[in-house]
């Protein structure tokens, strides 16, 4: 069998061992479980903060969902132990924590489950589950079928980590009535008013039995005795102890004796999660066995696409991952919001632009909430805060200078996919002041905000940090500046500009000529400041620090280039055509990985206080130049802009595994994660790992690269533009676009001919517009591209 193969329907991976991090994920608006294929679990759910209820073996800090998450022995898992009665021989299912191989093993990601499909000793296992969609709870099934001519007869013991609650007060016992194990817990505090605010937590873990076991325990000390996870001592004997546990740490473990004649089949079904009490267990239990308690929701794409040249293998995974992993994992940023109350306003932003073209009503919904939230000084937050308990936390309380510049930015893709001119003239608050203004007023506000935190050079001050995080130290004493921040400050003009002039209302436009005219002159500012103080000769430097030195330059050792001031150069159109060629040819030379481009190169090796934080992370993970697909994404954005199209769908198509490199990235192709290792060149032994984090606003650009720029079809004050952008490989391209209501069903070819050609439902269109879509209406576009000869 292949190690792994994909389609629109599902992610398999044949052996637990060869990558053993690989995981699948499970999503709903409560909550979030990560499942590795081999049996560890991460679950949370929002509470509304993020809350736990299966642990570690330690008190673990609560922060934010971190890259190259780590496995460890007693790390949280879902484990079916199997006993042989007859042999004796024990084994653990999926493949933790015994690590026994089985004849078997398949590990699926489907869109609404988890499963896993495993042989051993003619027992053919199915084990599956997916996310209750009411309740905090996960619902696990498991099928044995006996495929032997003889009989049969095992122990299941189903093993759920609760692990270490609380260091106040645990405890757990077993409910007859309910057949379900609960560990009781109190969430540790200390101050009285934590008291009142806890009350709602839902302190309690269950396991619910549909069938009553034979046996239970619920003490992990107990279960594991001196043989520990992988070989526990509880397992020894004939039965399990029923017992419960006052002190020490709790767990799930149930027994269940079967005896199976040849073809005979054992089922059961239980629900793992986190309640406030016994009657909200109770509830689960009756919803949680019935089927229709876990449609997992998720939304489809508004574009799918199939490619008729037979390219081979891994790139065929990029068009599964578009039509299907994609829009998934749009919709489990829109979904979850990263599992915080106070997402990154960059974040949110970004995030919801992808949601403009699956859920554009929500995707409002978040605009309008981050526009209110506003200071009248134009600034946005660092931060969106998502409900009235909701605190700013982490890196939230860090000052970063460019979340405003995201406005404009993200407003111009929803209304051009959705030409939603209304919203421009809404009514709202801001965070702090009794006023109220219409939106392209609190546009224009943020705007004019980002053009007053300009230096005496007319370049963007950078605080602690702009897009890059950790960048905490170029302007910490107020004097340093970010030639990207200036750069994304005039595409976001741009961007402001488009917005003006395409959606609001002539006469209002008026009252705006003289801030627009301001703002075009202050868009040549900026890139002309960026031009005569940061342009190193061949390449944009990254910034210049508060003791005046310019970095991200050819004499610098470490960090000599940084990806995204050449790309944003190129977005806020500031580079000269020499410029251009060059800059192409020094992030192709110094940036370019085989597993995609690198966001700085060389690696920092040791901390710059003149640059900060990110310094200090080990060279090639995260912001320390690994291919931060953020960052590369914006970079096939930007190349897509200058009709560099083969380029830009190669940076697309690096950011999924392949066949060929899938052991060393280590992860599944479906979903594009923040990060693979970089420092190619410096350590090329780690180079290419992947991250395994799927949190990342790659995905919305990644988006609008398919939809607005392959596929061409982009819309514009209600209309929809076409002019696809294909690399030169792909001569045909095909598939439905979803417009407004309408169908597009588009076919493309490269033919050898001159000038592009159109027909629309078979009449020959003058120019590549799509007017007058008709919600409901299906239409047939035929395109004929010029063909591109391949070098
Ligand atoms: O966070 C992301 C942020 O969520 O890093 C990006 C930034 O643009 C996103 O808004 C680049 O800095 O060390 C740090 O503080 C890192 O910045 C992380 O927090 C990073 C993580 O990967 C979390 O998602």
């Amino acid at each position: 069998a292949r190690l792994v193969s994909v389609t629109d329907e599902q992610v398999t991976l044949t052996s637990p061992v060869t990558m053993p991090k690989a995981n699948g994920y499970l999503y709903n608006d409560k909550m979030l479980l990560q499942l590795n294929c081999r049996g560890y679990a991460i679950s949370q759910f929002l509470q509304p903060e993020p809350a736990k209820y299966s642990f570690g073996p330690n008190l673990e800090a609560t922060t934010f969902i971190q890259p190259e998450h780590h496995y460890y022995a007693h790390h949280p898992g879902r484990f079916f132990y199997l006993k042989d009665l007859i042999t004796g021989e024990l084994i653990s299912l999926p493949y933790e924590p015994c690590r026994k191989r089985t004849d078997s093993f398949v590990f699926i990601q489907e869109k609404g489950q988890i499963s896993w499909r495993i042989s051993h000793n003619d027992l053919n296992i199915n084990i599956r589950v997916s996310l209750c969609n009411a309740h905090i709870a996960e619902c696990w099934h498991i099928s044995i079928v006996n495929q032997s001519g003889s009989v049969k007869r095992v122990a299941l013991y189903p093993y759920f980590t609760v692990g270490y609650q609380s260091w106040m007060n645990q405890s757990a016992d077993y409910d007859e009535t309910l057949n379900a194990i609960i560990a009781s817990a109190i969430t540790p505090y200390q101050k009285v008013s934590q008291y009142f605010e806890n009350q709602e937590l839902k302190d309690k873990t269950f396991l619910i039995s549909e069938r009553s076991p034979d046996a239970w325990l619920a003490n992990q000390e107990l279960f594991e005795g001196e043989g520990g996870l992988s070989n526990p001592t509880a397992l020894r004997q004939r039965s399990l102890p029923n017992c419960g546990t006052q002190y020490q740490v709790a767990c799930a473990a149930m027994q269940y004796d079967i005896e199976l004649a040849p073809n005979e089949a054992f089922e059961n079904k239980w629900a793992f999660g986190a309640a406030k009490n016994v009657d909200e267990i109770d509830a689960i239990k009756h919803v949680a066995f019935s089927d229709e308690s876990s449609i997992s929701p998720s939304l489809s794409a508004n574009v799918s696409i199939q490619e008729h040249t037979g390219i081979i293998g891994s790139e065929s995974w990029l068009f599964n991952y578009i039509n299907t992993w994609l829009p998934r994992q749009i919709d489990m940023h829109g979904t979850t919001n990263r599992l915080t109350t106070d997402p990154q306003t960059r974040n949110y932003l970004q995030d919801n632009m992808g949601l403009s073209f699956l859920a554009p009503t929500k995707a409002r919904r978040a605009f309008v909430r981050t526009m209110s939230q506003q200071h009248a000084s134009g600034e946005l937050p660092d931060g969106i805060l998502l409900n009235e308990t909701a605190e700013l936390k982490y890196i939230n309380q860090v000052p970063h200078r460019d979340h405003s510049a995201w406005l404009s930015i993200s407003l111009l893709c929803y209304l051009d996919e959705t030409n939603d001119t209304e919203l421009l003239l809404e009514q709202l608050d801001f965070q702090d002041s009794d006023e109220q203004a219409p939106v392209y007023l609190h546009l224009t506000k943020s705007i004019e905000y980002l053009l007053e935190q300009r230096d005496e050079r007319g370049l963007c001050f950078i605080n602690q940090g702009d897009w890059c995080d950790p960048m905490n130290m170029v302007g910490h004493n107020g004097k340093g500046v970010s030639s990207w921040l200036s750069l994304a400050t005039a595409y976001s003009i741009e961007c402001f500009i488009r917005l003006i002039n395409d959606y609001l209302p002539e006469n209002l436009q008026g009252s705006l000529a003289d801030k627009i005219a301001e703002f075009k002159e202050a868009k040549t500012a900026l890139n002309n400041a960026v031009n005569t103080h940061c342009w190193d000769g061949d390449w944009y430097a990254r910034g210049i620090n508060d003791h005046g030195r310019s970095f991200g330059i050819k004499s610098d050792v470490e960090g000599r280039i940084y990806l995204n001031p050449q790309s944003w150069a190129l977005l806020a159109e500031a580079v000269s055509p020499a410029k251009q060629y060059s800059l192409l040819n020094e992030v192709q030379k110094q940036l370019y990985t085989p597993f995609g481009v690198t966001m700085l190169a060389p690696s920092y090796t040791q901390m710059d206080e003149g640059i900060g934080r990110l310094t200090q992370k080990s060279a090639g993970i995260a912001e320390n130049g690994s291919v931060y697909n953020h960052a590369s994404v914006f970079y096939a954005y930007s190349l897509y802009q200058i009709g560099e199209n083969d380029m830009a769908f190669a940076v697309l198509a690096k950011m999924l595994p392949t066949e060929t490199d899938q052991i060393i990235r280590g992860q599944l192709p479906h979903f594009v994660p923040n990060y693979y290792r970089g420092a190619y060149h410096q350590f090329p032994e780690h180079a290419g790992k992947s991250s395994h984090l799927f949190n990342t606003g790659t995905v919305a650009w990644f988006y609008r690269c398919i939809v607005e720029e392959l596929c061409g079809l982009k819309g514009k004050q209600g209309r929809l533009l076409v002019q696809p952008k294909l690399p030169k490989h792909l001569t045909r391209l095909s598939g439905t676009r979803h417009f407004r209501g309408a169908d597009i069903n588009f076919e493309y070819q490269q033919k050898d001919i001159e000038s592009m050609q159109c027909w629309l439902n078979g009449t020959s269109l003058d120019k590549p517009v799509i007017c007058n879509v008709e919600a409901g209406a299906r239409y047939q576009l035929e395109v004929h591209l010029p063909r591109k000869h391949l070098e």
